[in-house]
């Protein structure tokens, strides 16, 4: 009986929210604009437990940029305190990171029969999603399993397409590479969506999916997204071990071969950044590249994070331009304005590295090296007021706006088959 009773009092202990973690945690913005305020920031990183959301590591601010951060409750007045004294003028993002948390999970509703593209889905709604529209559009959709998790979960992609029997040539999106973009896994699903109920009825979309598949991974950090439901919202890597620390996951667009680990990504376990014990020792990296090098007519590769409202390009890893960014700049100007001609939600566009920030290891550089000429990573929204805690209202005229987007390059892609 006793037992009972403590076992009912565990459970309940387990089953709050995950969001007290952050009670009065605050996300500042400021932007450091000489040395000395770049190495307070530096330094207060090292001393305090902060955790930076753009960019993603200490290691890649720079003066004259915007640094957007959150700081535990118990640093937060402290830190208040001597930004203030040494003059460095802050913005206030978010003032309690908790009440936001506990305002994504209160809107989650699971006894709707039709399936909600405007709610954030947990992983075992995504998955029975993923079943059932390959069973509703057989003509179209089919589902395969390109690998699993390091908790042996499994990695779905689906082919979108009007089925002909030929290999058509493809474009490979994917999505929840990191688990904490929520909108990333929410867009793949509205792209499945609007291709299989518009297929027929729309000209654009018809011509698509009667002239190329789209492969796309709705969620490839499966591990990190369940942990950013069940225990962390602010989760963003794998959920390895590593042997000798304590901390846990691996930065999975740190860890693809493209110039690994040289810049921009951290040797050790414990940093957001984490490169990894080596390339492509993540599992889900694994799925990904391995899907890549055996399908053979992929034209374009398109990753789907947040935020910052960003369309980049080859390459992050280095400053140097590849040989056809001319081209590259061109489909991501035009991506760019189709974009901003639904709700004129402004992009900014360019290389990874001059754009957001230098880093090795990421998806798009490796895509672009392996010979995907067309490679974009694509920041959805917003640009900071909830940064990856973006409101479910947001779902549907950020996913409307991105479509266009992504159809503009997917056209572009097959008017030039070379
Ligand atoms: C980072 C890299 Cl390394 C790349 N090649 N392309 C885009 C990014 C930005 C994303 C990241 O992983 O930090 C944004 Se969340
Ligand atoms: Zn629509
Ligand atoms: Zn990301
Ligand atoms: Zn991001």
């Amino acid at each position: 009986m006793e037992g009972h009773l403590l076992l009912s009092f565990v459970a309940v202990v387990l089953a709050k929210v995950p969001g007290d973690q952050y009670a009065g945690d605050k996300v500042l913005r400021l932007k450091p604009n000489n040395e000395q305020q770049l190495q307070f920031i530096r330094d207060v990183a090292q001393t305090m437990k902060i955790d930076f959301w753009q960019p993603s590591s200490p290691e890649l601010v720079t003066t004259n940029r915007t640094v957007d951060f959150r700081v535990p409750a118990d640093w937060a007045s402290s830190i208040q305190y001597r930004l203030q004294k040494i003059g460095l003028k802050y913005e206030v993002l978010i003032d309690n990171v908790k009440t936001l948390v506990e305002k994504q999970f209160d809107q989650v509703d699971r006894n709707t029969t039709r399936y909600n593209y405007e709610k954030y889905h947990e992983w075992t709604e995504i998955e029975s999603w993923m079943s059932k529209i390959t069973a509703e559009h057989p003509t179209l959709v089919s589902w395969f399993r390109i690998g699993r998790t390091y908790q042996h979960r499994s990695i779905y992609i689906l082919r979108v397409g009007k089925k002909t029997g030929a290999v058509k040539p493809a474009i490979f999106m994917d999505c929840g590479i990191h688990a904490r973009e929520w909108i990333s896994p929410a867009f793949c699903q509205w792209f499945v969506k609007e291709a299989v109920e518009s297929y027929g009825s729309n000209c654009t979309m018809t011509i698509l999916l009667n002239n190329l598949d789209f492969l796309i991974v709705p969620v490839v950090n499966v591990d990190g997204y369940i942990y950013s439901w069940t225990t962390d919202r602010l989760w963003r890597k794998t959920r390895s071990r590593n042997p000798g620390s304590y901390c846990v996951g691996t930065d999975a667009n740190r860890n693809f071969d493209a110039k690994w680990c040289s810049i921009g990504s951290s040797r050790n376990p414990c940093d957001e950044t984490y490169c990894g014990s080596r390339a492509e020792s993540e599992k889900e990296v694994r799925a990904v590249a391995n899907a890549i090098r055996s399908y053979k007519a992929i034209k374009a590769y398109i990753t789907i994070h947040s935020y910052s409202q960003m369309c980049l390009f080859p390459y992050s890893y280095t400053y140097s331009l590849p040989p056809n960014h001319k081209e590259l700049n061109f489909i991501a100007r035009n991506a760019v304005m189709a974009l901003k001609d639904l709700h004129g939600t402004q992009y900014t566009y360019g290389p990874g590295a001059i754009t957001i920030y230098p880093s090795a290891g990421g998806s798009d550089d490796w895509a672009y090296d392996f010979g995907i000429k067309y490679s974009f990573t694509f920041e959805l929204r917003d640009t900071g007021r909830y940064g990856f805690l973006l409101p479910e209202s947001q779902i549907k005229p950020t996913c409307e706006e991105t479509m266009l987007a992504i159809n503009y390059i997917a056209t572009y892609v097959i008017t030039h088959p070379h």
